[in-house]
């Protein structure tokens, strides 16, 4: 994987996300898919992130992932720049404890859309997933290996219910 062209990128606000934004790059290195992470923000480094946005299709980028906090305006502005599907990964970084995020992310105007993940970690991982679910409509390789992971999700759900029941009838 080292060395090949990014299929995703992963951008966030600051470095202080990066502990949470490593949980998406975590997903996408599980399933080997190129990817690049980098730090650009939409207040602090404007032109950048508008440039990213205008570039990335032509640098062959399928899908973008952003996460910011606060004012989360990351996934917005690389929306408004580019028509590949970007999705936005709301942060708690700020005594509104993400709140601010998830509104400043979720409430594009119509005709810009961002997808919106939820705040946090899980949402981190939640929006690799989906870059891979819209990797996988052209890829059935992919396909069969997220099927593969939702089976074992379930069985693990299963398992651990039949171990509950089998507890609480001795
Ligand atoms: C946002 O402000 C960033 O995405 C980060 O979550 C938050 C705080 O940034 P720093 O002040 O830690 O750089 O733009």
């Amino acid at each position: 994987m080292a060395g090949a062209k990014p299929l995703v990128g992963i951008l966030m606000g600051s470095e202080s996300d990066l502990a949470v934004m490593e949980e998406a790059a975590k997903v996408l290195q599980e399933y080997g898919v190129p990817h690049e992470v980098r730090i650009c923000s939409a207040h602090r480094t404007p032109e950048r992130a508008a440039a990213y946005a205008r570039e990335a299709a032509g640098r062959g980028l399928k899908v973008l992932i952003a996460g910011a906090g606060g004012a989360a305006h990351l996934a917005g502005a690389l929306a408004a720049g580019t028509v590949l599907p970007v999705i936005g990964v709301p942060l708690d970084s700020s005594p509104l404890q993400g709140l601010d995020a998830l509104l400043a992310t979720v409430q594009m105007p119509a005709g810009v859309p961002v997808a919106t993940v939820a705040v946090g970690a899980s949402g981190a991982r939640n929006a690799a997933l989906l870059a891979l679910a819209i990797l996988a409509t052209g890829d059935r390789a992919l396909r069969g290996r997220l099927e593969a992971a939702r089976r074992a999700m379930t069985e693990k759900v299963e398992a651990a219910d039949r171990a509950l029941q089998e507890k609480r009838q001795r």
